[in-house]
């Protein structure tokens, strides 16, 4: 099974990169909030690089500026990001570990394919899921573009060298799924209260919650 993690495994949007964003506008003396709301319509751009970019220049700022400002915030955001997630602030979602134990203890493995960046990703992993558990990871920095591309699960599907009809995605999003849709895999989505009301045409299985899927059902949707 190859999960995505933000909004998947982890509830880290609202509570994590948000206010992880707002720290490093606030660092940089800069203006800006992202409330909670907007933040919705934030997301449908994949990546916090592309979010900076997109957000900035509908703000006005020339893309010189932006080239030289969006490195800058984007890596205190993520310092800031790992911040909260020592503190606790981002957690795995309800049924998420007891899933991926009853997962472990059937034989199946287990893999991220995620648009977040390698700085975060990893220590957030091993934080909240233990070390190792996941193989392969891969992140937004080891694919040229982001979901809803399948750059990421295409190299997902190859670095675990099994047919696409023996693994199943995992998303919370309507890029998400998109993106495995298009590198030929079955997607199981879990929505959260940011992508409820998004698009899920072609997933195999919608659900609010990790607590509504057990190993009978999701063994039933790999063909
Ligand atoms: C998640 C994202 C990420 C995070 C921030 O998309 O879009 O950008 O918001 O992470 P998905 P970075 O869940 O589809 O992978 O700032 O590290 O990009
Ligand atoms: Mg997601």
């Amino acid at each position: 099974m190859i999960f995505d993690v933000d909004g998947t495994l982890v509830d880290s949007e609202r509570d994590g990169h948000r206010v992880a964003f707002n720290r490093a506008f606030a660092d940089h003396g800069l203006p800006y909030r992202w409330d909670v709301e907007p933040y919705g319509d934030l997301l449908e751009t994949t990546g916090g690089s592309q979010r900076l970019h997109r957000f900035l220049e509908a703000e006005g700022m020339a893309e010189e500026k932006r080239a030289e400002l969006v490195p800058k915030l984007h890596a205190r955001k993520n310092e800031a990001f790992l911040e909260l997630v020592t503190t606790g602030a981002v957690e795995a979602r309800p049924g998420v570990h007891q899933l991926l134990d009853a997962l472990e203890e059937a034989g199946v493995r287990l893999a991220v394919a995620t648009t977040g960046s390698r700085a975060w990703v990893g220590p957030l992993l091993d934080d909240l899921f233990g070390a190792g558990r996941f193989s392969p990871v891969v992140t937004g920095d080891d694919v040229e573009v982001r979901k809803p591309d399948p750059s990421a699960y295409v190299q997902t599907v190859d670095a675990l060298g099994l047919p696409a009809g023996q693994l199943l995605a995992v998303e919370d999003s309507a890029n998400g799924l998109q993106a495995a849709r298009a590198a030929g895999l079955a997607c199981v989505m879990v929505v959260n209260d940011y992508t409820a009301g998004q698009g899920t045409d072609g997933a195999a299985l919608v659900v609010d919650s990790f607590e509504d899927l057990d190993l009978d059902t999701l063994a039933g949707l790999v063909p």
